[in-house]
């Protein structure tokens, strides 16, 4: 292949963590001497009691489980905060930009441990205990932030659900872990418009009976339904309370936050990460990933409800005592400078996003960009799905003016952190390959018989033992976890990803292999799609694909068959396209609805997504097979009436 390679500038494998014959040398450590390696590297946080005991991950049947660092004591909350103080303290944590550029705050270290001592009172206050579910539906603004660390300092579980999530949505994930406090706001801001948080709250608690208390913080002011004895505002509470907590020593395998995700079935399912290890993981991956450095600005624009935003706006930066810029609104309001005006503002040094926004503002051109000087950036990063090489091309050249790597990081919800990318003072780049496994990472290409496959290989995509920031379990399903992720190549951790490696031993991830589609960078399970839209009294089934979408990566293809004597028109498309927002929320906008009459089944019943996704795709001359069908005509009929996405 002829791929173009980016060296790494000199300047960078000279001052960089980490250069090629270190990463060489400490990945081989990092497998030979797992123990040693981790000793040395879990010394990047802080702990209260020295663990003795390192990896007790099994991922066999028999003995089942992933335990790392198992008796050591720590807390997250001190070790974002507590240790810097006597360095930091006046040293800016967050800077906060929100969606009017002109509404902006910065964050001590000082002030925001204050803070969140503060916060944590006012749970102790409530009733929260460690171990309790606290339920977080919030805009991004620092209180969010606050809320999260506040829970660690009790020993509190948190499980954030995306702001734009129905209260449908938000009802299920307050039930399936039994929340007994849910924190959120009067309302949200996007664009200027308001999002009526605290509303869609009050409409999932009618259903959530679990639920003791709401602490509502203030944002933009306007008056909100308070509910006597369950709803409290924040800034009320706060009047009074100490600011001095002492932050609950964990255990490191007690759990530390839940993140529900899709998969390829079922309900969405709660994500659990521990306390150890996952800090251990988001904080090293931090500081090589990124090559970060004391004093420099890092701006992650992820939401706090996805698991970037944890890893990588809260939990990694607070960690390594760094500066994390928190951005509330958009990259296209008031126009589409509006990224690279905040780099000028505040300096950030490194920048990480998605292809999707990426590919979002280069159709705008390159004068909203070049209007800004951005010379305060050293390195660009990339995740959430494959970046396509004329975006990171354009990145390269246009945003980074050929002066800054790019980090295409590839990792999960499940994983807690990167699992693979370039270091930029060790590896040279490929546009859209990412590239290298972190310390502690072994790959294995597998095809579909499991049979391993050495060398230049395009396989599924597994890795071969645990690393500290893998998940633990799905709340309340052990087998369910074990099922998903450790059945289809048993003894390892299947990623639900293709994956091809090619004659320099670089990665490229190719795409899920499951029924998960990636929208906008955003996962969604064409299952949930799916039983949302035969939920609405019109329709007899339907069936989900991806199909490929310009901006957002993959659009959402919909397949729906009708009751008998109902009609599929425009006006029903609209209809339904309104009902999966209400249900789910408005990510999951299906992007194609075609009425299907049938659809491709096998002789037992079950549809041919195969089928159905070549249709989406539009390559209609490579169906294959549709000799099993029970009734291939309906093929012909599908293909007749393909939509396309607007
Ligand atoms: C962090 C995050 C995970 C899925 C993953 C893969 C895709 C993420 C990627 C990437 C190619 C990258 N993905 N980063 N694909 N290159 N750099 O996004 O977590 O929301 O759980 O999604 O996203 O398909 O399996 P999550």
């Amino acid at each position: 292949m002829n791929q173009p390679l980016y060296a790494v500038p000199a300047e960078w494998a000279a001052r960089a963590h980490v250069d090629a014959k270190g990463y060489g040398a400490r990945h081989a450590e990092s497998l030979a001497d797992s123990a040693g390696f981790w000793q040395r590297e879990a010394q990047i946080v802080d702990w209260m009691t020295p663990f003795t005991t390192v990896d007790e991950s099994c991922f066999d049947e028999a003995g089942f489980g992933i335990r790392w660092f198992g008796d050591g004591e720590l807390n997250v909350s001190a070790n974002c905060l507590d240790r810097h103080l006597a360095t930091l303290g006046d040293t800016p944590a967050i800077l906060w930009e929100g969606d009017d550029p002109a509404d902006t705050r910065t964050i001590s270290y000082r002030e925001l441990h204050a803070d969140v001592c503060r916060f944590a009172n006012i749970l102790k206050a409530q009733g929260v205990r460690k171990g309790d579910r606290v339920t977080l539906y919030m805009p991004m603004i620092p209180e969010a932030a606050m809320a999260m660390l506040a829970c660690t300092r009790i020993g509190a579980i948190h499980s954030i659900v995306f702001g734009g999530f129905s209260p449908e949505a938000l009802a299920g994930r307050i039930q399936d872990c039994d929340s007994t406090l849910v924190i959120t706001a009067d309302e949200g801001l996007r664009c200027g418009k308001t999002i009526p948080l605290k509303a869609n709250v009050d409409a999932a608690l009618t259903n959530c009976p679990s639920v003791e208390r709401v602490i509502v913080v203030r944002r933009t002011g306007n008056p909100v339904a308070m509910q006597p004895g369950r709803d409290i505002w924040y800034h009320e509470a706060r009047d009074g309370v100490s600011d001095d907590c002492v932050p609950e020593p964990m255990n490191a395998e007690d759990p530390l936050f839940l993140l529900y995700t899709s998969g390829s079935t079922g309900k969405p399912k709660g994500v659990v990460h521990t306390t150890g290890g996952y800090l251990v993981w988001a904080a090293m991956t931090h500081k090589y990933v990124f090559d970060y450095r004391p004093g420099e600005v890092f701006w992650c624009t992820a939401d706090i409800g996805w698991v970037t935003g944890h890893s990588y706006v809260v939990y990694g930066p607070l960690a390594n005592g760094a500066t994390t810029l928190m951005f509330e609104g958009v990259p296209n309001h008031p126009d589409f400078g509006r990224f690279w005006d905040i780099c000028d503002r505040w300096g950030v040094n490194i920048f990480y996003t998605a292809p999707t926004a990426l590919r979002a503002l280069m159709r705008e051109g390159d004068a909203w960009v070049t209007r800004a000087s951005r010379q305060s950036l050293r390195l660009l990063g990339s995740v959430g799905e494959p970046i396509n090489s004329e975006a990171w091309e354009w990145y390269h050249r246009v945003v980074g003016d050929h002066r800054c790597p790019i980090v295409d990081t590839y990792w999960q919800t499940e994983t807690g952190g990167t699992l693979m990318s370039p270091l930029p003072g060790a590896t040279a780049l490929k546009p859209g390959s990412a590239a290298v496994p972190m310390f502690g990472i072994e790959p294995v290409l597998v095809d579909a018989e499991g049979q391993v496959l050495e060398g230049v290989a395009d396989g599924n995509l597994c890795i071969a033992r645990s690393w500290p920031g893998q998940m633990r379990t799905v709340w309340n399903d052990h087998a369910r976890f074990f099922q998903t992720y450790f059945t289809t190549y048993p003894g390892r951790y299947f990623t639900g990803d293709g994956c091809r490696r090619d004659d320099d031993g670089y990665y490229w991830i190719t795409g899920r292999v499951d029924d998960v589609i990636n929208v906008s960078g955003h996962r969604m399970g064409t299952a949930e799609v799916e039983s949302a839209l035969v939920a609405h009294p019109k329709v007899a089934e339907a069936a989900v694909v991806g199909c490929p979408h310009p901006i957002k990566g993959q659009g959402i293809y919909a397949y729906v068959t009708l009751n008998a004597g109902e009609d599929g028109d425009d006006a029903l498309r609209a209809e339904l396209v309104k009902w999966v927002r209400r249900e789910i929320g408005p990510i999951a906008t299906p992007d194609v609805i075609q009425f299907a009459p049938g659809l491709p089944k096998t002789r037992s019943g079950k549809i041919m997504r195969r089928i159905l996704r070549k249709i989406a795709e539009n390559e209609v001359d490579s169906l294959g097979d549709i000799s099993t069908l029970a009734d291939p005509s309906v093929v012909a009929a599908l293909v007749e009436a393909r939509g396309a996405p607007s």
